[in-house]
């Protein structure tokens, strides 16, 4: 079992949620609201509108996000589907967590405000005029920025 700190269109209400909650590509188990304890860039990029985490702390914002507990076949989905390690990697981030809804058997309940550790998926690399875009604190495909993403279905 490992944990995963989702901030991009992996998270509820985005539109590759669906995807941790195939039971073919394994399991998921939503167990927490976080945000980074330290700021990042999480801009839109690409033709496709993707959103990527820069690996520039201390630039943007403390990033929210969501925490799942994931098997080993999740795990192993979610590098495929995010194509790690060209397009990520997947390093460990520090997080503060917001609210603790999971009760993962034989762990600590994590109170609000307690600092705990997940993966994350950072942008590989970035062009040089990424870190200057806007950058948000907690993203929305659907939001008025305008850049809604491509998924990848509909991609030529
Ligand atoms: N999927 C991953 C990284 C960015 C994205 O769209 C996530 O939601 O955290």
């Amino acid at each position: 079992m490992a944990h995963v700190f989702v901030y991009g269109t992996l998270k509820k209400g985005q539109p590759n949620f669906y995807r941790m909650f195939d039971r073919a590509n394994g399991k998921t188990e939503f167990l927490a609201s976080a945000c980074t304890t330290q700021k990042y860039p999480l801009v839109i990029a690409s033709k496709y509108n993707i959103p990527f985490l820069l690996n520039i702390p201390g630039q943007g914002h403390r990033v929210q996000g969501e925490i799942y507990k994931v098997d080993y076949q999740m795990l192993k989905f979610l590098d495929a589907f995010e194509k790690v390690p060209t397009m990520y990697q997947r390093t460990l981030v520090e997080l503060e967590v917001k609210e603790w809804v999971g009760e993962a058997e034989g762990e600590e309940r994590a109170s609000a405000g307690s600092i705990t550790k997940a993966f994350v998926y950072i942008a590989t690399e970035y062009q040089p005029d990424w870190p200057s875009r806007p950058n948000y604190e907690s993203y929305d495909s659907y939001g008025d920025h305008g850049l809604e993403y491509v998924i990848r279905e509909a991609r030529d």
